[in-house]
């Protein structure tokens, strides 16, 4: 087997083709943050749009561009990163088909973003039925799934190779981790492909007249809950994985972590209905079932959290920190590469206890709906994931430009950070607040006939707009910084902090690699969840919807 051997600096080639990743990536942010500045300033009132431009359709490119696009894109870049630098570079038929990939992504993205922009297909970026777009919005959407796909393949078989070449062996931490969330996407995507091809896209060419409703969005959530942890487990990979070497320290224990990512993989998907607990249609006992499997999906996540104050605390110790927190003081707050993804699991703490709030029947039917949803997936993807994107950005983006994170950048860096941290306190905090008081999700500047109610809603909109106005300026910040690593930093060499395991952790047993076991029983936790549920939503349909086109 000719497999490259693993080098400490990520191969040319393959640097090209992550940087093409996030070139796409970070382009999307910035577009996306523009429409979400907007919103804010729309719905709290302060700013009217010209005629031609509408609030729904700013609220999809922003859904779309950020939470699929921006996550999807920064995501494959560096799960691709991951896997080259630990299994060696990507050889000619990876790389190729990496780029195939690359390609079929973003023909897709931009066909999606045209059909946005020519407001054809203002349906959100849960595009829930019987709300209609053009087909080729859908079209759009399946190009950027299958392209994942491809990317996602080309993974995988780097992985098989190595594997083969060395029979017997544990894989690389790192590679072990990418191939996971990989996998939790390729079982994900399959709900809601088979959605878009079997049903919105006949639907909206026309060929069929109605769309089962209750089903398409029963095969959107089995795909979108897994969705927000294929966000998530990139930055547990750096938590776990990276941050150990960035603050001295070593990764507290291999097997634990693989453990994690295991339960991930087994948990994150029969769950969808966490999201429908409000949906009629669905007996309460398959809604109570997925709840009892949501809370099995909070597992890991605790896990993870004990691990990484294990981590922390273990190398302040080591460093000489004697009282009970002062391994606290010990890490490296003026480290960018450290200080925003720390930033990103310290808002994790508040975010997850919100999550395990909406997961709770009785409390859900008070926040669903709500701007407290909002607040939620602000502080989990848009601050905890994000904040660690960008903390990977300042080391991977000059690793593979061949450049320098100066003194200068690490500050304008940390201050980013912080007005990221300020502007989602005003935001989250008021769209929390505000959604338990009532105000809707997804709903443009209104007064409801100056109902008392929506009128005392308005001040926490003018803060949402205020957290706005700062997270925009942190985008333009962020994009500063970035630019300046890509093109115009000084050429050196920035490391990949690659952790090591701590010397006495224990040895990782084999089963957790044992791939068939794990999926197998994947298959047989969604079959187990999602079989009688779907069948009776096929038997006991009530008669189809037709499309509405309401914008
Ligand atoms: Fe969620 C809705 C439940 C996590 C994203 N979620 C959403 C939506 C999004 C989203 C986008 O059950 C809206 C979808 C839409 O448009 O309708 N969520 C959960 C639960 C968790 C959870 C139980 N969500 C996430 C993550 C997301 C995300 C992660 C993105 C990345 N969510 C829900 C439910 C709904 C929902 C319902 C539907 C609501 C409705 O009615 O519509 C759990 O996974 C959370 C577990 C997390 C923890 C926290 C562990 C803490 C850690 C940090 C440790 C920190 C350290 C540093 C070590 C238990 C790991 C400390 C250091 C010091 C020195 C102090
Ligand atoms: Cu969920």
């Amino acid at each position: 087997m000719n497999l490259n051997k693993v080098s400490e600096i990520i191969d040319k080639r393959d640097a090209k083709l992550i940087l093409a990743h996030f070139f796409v990536a970070f382009t999307a942010l910035f577009l996306g943050a523009v429409a979400g500045l907007l919103q804010t300033l729309v719905r709290s009132g302060t700013l009217t749009l010209p005629t031609g431009i509408g609030y729904y359709q700013l609220l999809t490119a922003h859904g779309v561009l950020l939470g699929l696009i921006f996550t999807t894109f920064f995501i494959i870049g560096f799960l691709l990163a991951c896997i080259s630098r630990t299994t060696g570079k990507l050889n000619s038929g990876s790389l190729l088909s990496g780029w195939i990939g690359f390609m079929t992504m973003t023909a897709g993205t931009v066909l999606g973003v045209i059909m946005i922009l020519l407001n054809k297909a203002t349906v959100l970026y849960t595009f829930y039925a019987p709300l209609q777009a053009s087909p080729w919005y859908y079209i759009a959407l399946t190009l950027v799934i299958v392209g994942s796909w491809i990317g996602g393949f080309s993974m995988i078989r780097q992985y098989y190779l190595w594997k083969k070449a060395h029979k017997g062996e544990l894989s690389p931490l790192l590679s072990f981790m990418a191939i996971m969330t990989m996998l939790l996407w390729l079982i994900a995507t399959i709900g809601v492909a088979v959605s878009v091809l079997f049903q919105f896209i006949p639907w909206s060419f026309g060929w069929v007249e109605t769309i089962n409703i209750l089903l398409s969005r029963t095969l959107f959530w089995y795909f979108g809950h897994p969705l927000v942890y294929f966000w998530l487990l990139p930055a547990y990979i750096c938590w776990y994985a990276i941050i150990p070497k960035i603050i001295g320290g070593k990764i507290f224990s291999d097997s634990l972590a693989r453990l994690a990512f295991v339960l991930f993989l087994l948990f994150s998907i029969p769950v969808g209905f966490h999201h429908q607990l409000l949906e009629s249609g669905i007996s309460p006992f398959w809604k109570y079932l997925q709840v009892v499997l949501t809370f099995m999906v909070i597992v890991p996540s605790l896990m993870t959290a004990f691990s990484l104050f294990a981590t922390f605390e273990l190398s302040g110790r080591e460093r000489g920190a004697k009282s009970l927190f002062g391994w606290f003081r010990m890490l490296p707050w003026k480290d960018a590469r450290f200080f925003a993804p720390m930033m990103g699991m310290l808002i994790f703490i508040p975010a997850g206890a919100g999550g395990i709030v909406n997961a709770s029947n009785q409390l859900n039917q008070v926040v669903h709906n709500t701007l407290w949803v909002t607040g939620h997936f602000h502080l989990t993807v848009a601050s905890s994931v994000a904040l660690t994107f960008f903390g990977i950005g300042y080391w991977l983006v000059p690793h593979l430009t061949g450049r320098k994170l100066t003194a200068k950048m690490h500050k304008l860096a940390n201050l980013q950070t912080i007005l990221w941290a300020v502007g989602m306190f005003f935001m989250s905090g008021a769209m929390h607040t505000v959604g338990l008081f009532g105000a809707p999700r997804r709903t443009s500047y209104t007064t409801y006939n100056d109902h008392p109610d929506a009128l005392g809603w308005i001040p926490y909109e003018v803060a949402m707009a205020v957290g706005g106005s700062i997270l925009f300026i942190a985008i333009l910040l962020l994009m500063y910084v970035m630019i300046n690593l890509a093109w115009f930093a000084p050429k050196g060499v920035e490391e990949f902090p690659l952790g090591e395991v701590a010397p006495n952790a224990e040895k990782t047993p084999r089963i957790l690699e044992n791939w068939k076991l794990w999926i197998g029983i994947t298959i047989a936790l969604i079959l187990f969840a999602y079989t009688i549920p779907i069948i009776d939503m096929i038997h006991h349909a009530p008669p189809g919807s037709p499309g509405f086109k309401l914008w």
